[in-house]
């Protein structure tokens, strides 16, 4: 056992460092199979004292260090990578030495340490404290799943604004992380709107700590902003102080039928006039639809086929919701669900995409928003670049908050090609190359598609000046100088 392994075991105790390929395994390939890493060993501590130790021992040691929370992410960012990714990360099936990170340039980068990386799971951080109900917060461990947390909150009568289909497995720590998203966006903001304060662990093992709940707090940087959609560069997330919502119930969800996504941007912008309280504004295709059925056995949500759908939660009363959808005849052949069963019913043909497009094959993922008068015109120049490639696009997203998930099945997982091009026809209507998932290790490279010169050497400042060793996550976020 080396010098490093021994004093790490000993913060942690041996039954929480990892090393059986057959058990970290789990760990070091991700959830969409697509990107394989190698750590070190797996170091999972119980709370931020352990967490600092660890921390301050790798810097000792001069080893970076990849904190991962539930693995649910989509841009390879929580997956250790064998050394510093010069020989980027090795995909499916295929020899590092093959293959860059998923055909992009290899991420040479300095600093970052020495050696196969710690991966430190943060899972069993699970402090969850009682809810405050007058003030409507939380404080909740990094560990805590995002199902977990909702169902602390509903059951003191409120809501955590973040809602996602991984909700199960993605972290409170892992989804700040990346700043998540999710299904109610346009009513509650991403995970960054939910924070009140957080508790981290800084490259050096120093701890801060602002978990006190005071939402008048003008006292300086909000380093909780901070480390919102910092992908474990900047800190180690070990606890936060979450605000929570009294919402209003959905009253119904529909799913419309339409001819495309122009369709559906121009119906939920007419649904937003007639209703105030749209919750949350979902969109797929036949495509999706199409593996979903095959993947679920469901059977078709409306009688007639069409090209495009649009699924809306709708808050309020009934009566006065529906009185009011009347007037769109467009709605006519739409599926409305009023109870909470029926309404997971018609929600399944939209969560069970990620799943389904899993079983089909590895997807190449590329997460994009726009605004939504753009959606149509890079919809339509979609259809080309992916037939250049002889891909199958699935497209589906949080279509109120103008994102697509473009979903492409047949390049092989290390052909980035597809990436790249998907990704620069988005830059080039006016699109952000990630709306939720972040840009990770697979998007490092690209950062400039959506980011200023000026922005990304800002960017590389705040990481100097916290992690000036590149200790943390080397390789996510912040690809290669350019
Ligand atoms: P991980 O995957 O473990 O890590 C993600 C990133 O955060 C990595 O860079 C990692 O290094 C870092 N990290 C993790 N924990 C910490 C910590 N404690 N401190 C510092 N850094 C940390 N995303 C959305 O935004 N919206 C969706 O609707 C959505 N739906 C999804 C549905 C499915 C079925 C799946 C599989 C994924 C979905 N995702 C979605 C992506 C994913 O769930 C989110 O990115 C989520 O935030 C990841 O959380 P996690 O705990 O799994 O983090
Ligand atoms: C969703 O909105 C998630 O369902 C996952 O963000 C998207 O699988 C994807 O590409
Ligand atoms: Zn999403």
């Amino acid at each position: 056992m080396d010098d490093l392994l021994a004093e790490l075991t000993a913060v942690v105790g041996g039954a929480n460092v990892l090393t059986d390929p057959d058990v970290t395994g789990g760990y070091t390939t991700d959830w969409t199979r697509r990107f394989r890493g190698q750590a070190r060993c797996v170091i999972r501590p119980a709370d931020t004292g352990e967490v600092s130790a660890v921390m301050r021992a790798c810097a000792l040691a001069g080893v970076p260090v990849v904190p991962q929370g539930g693995n649910t992410g989509l841009v390879g960012g929580g997956i250790p990578i064998a050394g510093i990714p010069a020989a980027g990360i090795p995909v499916a099936g295929i020899p590092a030495a093959a293959t860059s990170m998923a055909g992009h340039p290899a991420a040479a980068r300095p600093g970052g340490g020495t050696g196969l990386p710690v991966l430190i799971s943060l899972r069993r951080l699970r402090r969850l404290d009682p809810v405050d109900t007058v003030a409507a917060q939380v404080t909740a461990g990094a560990g805590v799943s995002i199902a977990e947390l909702r169902a602390h909150a509903a059951r003191a009568g409120l809501a955590y604004g973040v809602d996602l289909a991984a909700r199960d497995s993605a972290t409170v720590g892992g989804t700040i992380a990346t700043n998540a998203g999710g299904i109610q966006t346009i009513s509650y903001g991403h995970t960054r709107a939910q924070l009140v304060g957080v508790e981290a662990v800084l490259a050096d093992g120093a701890v801060i700590s602002r978990l006190g709940g005071i939402s008048s707090d003008n006292t300086g940087y909000d380093l909780a902003q901070l480390l919102a959609g910092s992908e474990g560069t900047l800190a180690i997330i070990t606890a936060a102080r979450l605000r929570l919502w009294r919402p209003e119930p959905v009253a119904l969800t529909l799913l419309a039928g339409l001819p495309d996504v122009a369709a559906a941007a121009a119906l939920f912008a007419q649904i937003r006039a007639l209703v105030p309280g749209v919750r949350a504004a979902e969109y797929f295709e036949a495509a999706g639809l199409a593996l979903v059925r095959t993947h679920t056995g469901l059977p078709a949500p409306l009688p007639a086929e069409h090209p495009a759908y649009l699924q809306i939660d709708i808050t309020g009363t009934d009566d006065a919701v529906a009185e009011r959808l009347a007037e769109l005849p467009v709605l006519a052949g739409a599926a409305v669900a009023v109870d909470g069963t029926a309404r997971s019913a018609l929600w399944a043909y939209r969560e069970r995409h990620t799943e389904s497009i899993s079983a089909a094959g590895i997807p190449h993922k590329l997460d994009l928003a726009f605004p939504l008068t753009k959606l149509a015109g890079f919809r339509h120049a979609l259809t080309q670049v992916l037939a250049e490639f002889a891909a199958t696009g699935i497209i589906f997203g949080h279509i109120g908050a103008g994102n697509l998930h473009v979903n492409v099945l047949g390049p092989g997982p290390d052909d980035g090609a597809v990436d790249d091009a998907v990704l620069a026809l988005a830059a080039a209507h006016g699109g952000t190359i990630s709306a939720e998932h972040g840009i990770g290790r697979v998007k490092a490279a690209l950062l400039h598609l959506s980011r200023a010169p000026a922005e990304i050497a800002a960017m590389r400042a705040v990481k100097s000046a916290l992690d000036p060793a590149g200790l943390l996550n080397p390789g996510v976020l912040l690809g290669p100088a350019r």
